[in-house]
Parts: C-alpha cells; sequence; structure tokens
C-alpha cells in the first residue's frame, strides 16, 4: 500500500434516526477501506464545540453544535489507502444539492444542514486531531482484514 491513512468519520444524528449507518458502513467495507473504531455515542456541547472549532465564528456554529448534540451518532476511523480523500469523495459535496448521485450525500440527502455524515477533511492534521478527540489510543485496534493482499498492488 503506498499511503496508508487514517480519517475520521461520523453518522451523523440524521443518518442514525433514518437508519443509514448499515449502508454507510458497508460502503466502506466494500471499498475496502478497514475499520479500525467505532462507538455509538452522544455528543455533548463541549465536544461539539471543540470538534468544530474552525466554524466558532460562523453564523451557522449555534445550529450546527445543537444539531450535532441532537441525538446519537456513530463515530469511527477508516483506514486505508489515501482514506481521507477517498471518503471525501464518497460523501459528495458539503451540501447534498450539489453532490453527485452515488455519493452518500448525493443518495441521502437534500438539505445543507441534514447531510448525513462527517468525514474529516483533507487539512494536514485534521484527521489526526478528530481521532484523538473521540477515541483513546487503545480503541484503535490493529488487524488485517483477510482480503488485504488483494486489494492492494
Ligand atoms: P462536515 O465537517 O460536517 O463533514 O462537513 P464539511 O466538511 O463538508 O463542511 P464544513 O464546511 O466543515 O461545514 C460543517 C457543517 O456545517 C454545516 N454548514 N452549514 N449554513 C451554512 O452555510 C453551512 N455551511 C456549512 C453543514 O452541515 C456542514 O456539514
Ligand atoms: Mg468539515
Amino acid at each position: 500500500m503506498a499511503d496508508a491513512d487514517r480519517t475520521f468519520v461520523m453518522v451523523k444524528p440524521d443518518g442514525v434516526q433514518r437508519g443509514l449507518i448499515g449502508d454507510i458502513v458497508s460502503r466502506f467495507e466494500d471499498r475496502g477501506l478497514k475499520l479500525v473504531a467505532g462507538k455509538f455515542m452522544q455528543i455533548d456541547d463541549a465536544l461539539a464545540r471543540e470538534h468544530y472549532a474552525e466554524h466558532v465564528d460562523k453564523p451557522f456554529f449555534d445550529d450546527l453544535a445543537d444539531f450535532i448534540t441532537s441525538g446519537p451518532v456513530f463515530a469511527m476511523v477508516w483506514e486505508g489507502q489515501d482514506a481521507v480523500a477517498q471518503v471525501r469523495t464518497m460523501m459528495g459535496e458539503t451540501d447534498p444539492a450539489d453532490s453527485a448521485p452515488g455519493t452518500i450525500r448525493g443518495d441521502f440527502g437534500l438539505d445543507l444542514g441534514r447531510n448525513v455524515i462527517h468525514g474529516s477533511d483533507t487539512e494536514e492534521g485534521s484527521a489526526e486531531r478528530e481521532i484523538g478527540l473521540f477515541f483513546d489510543d487503545e480503541e484503535l485496534l490493529d488487524y488485517e482484514r483477510i482480503d488485504e493482499p488483494w486489494l492492494y498492488e
């Protein structure tokens, strides 16, 4: 594998309530990414504000914090070649209205504020920061997928 990396992914409260966890997990599994951590959890206000700290001065920040704490989320870490960028591609655009069919947001969403999934952006350090916010080191499990030799040249 050229460039194994890890990314933080979260099915947001709308995705959980709409029963989309299984489909979303399947897409990443089918792609060949490896699940290394997963947690069904409720985000509190402090974690919401920390996670979305880059948006603290935006007009939508309070609504975003309210929404992400409004019900359980399914938080995950996925690993694989170029995982951060590949997951962002599979998610689609921030606004589901701009997202191509075949992407998660393009298949499951209509509204910017209910876009089903979060994935770390490709800024240097984003994924690492978010993984550290949601998971302790010992929650990241090390194993080999049985198909790994067939996934990478
Ligand atoms: P996310 O962080 O949730 O994965 O989404 P993203 O990277 O695609 O988009 P980002 O710019 O980080 O925005 C975070 C979330 O804030 C909501 N948003 N609302 N009203 C607005 O103009 C606006 N812009 C962004 C979206 O729900 C977005 O997922
Ligand atoms: Mg973002």
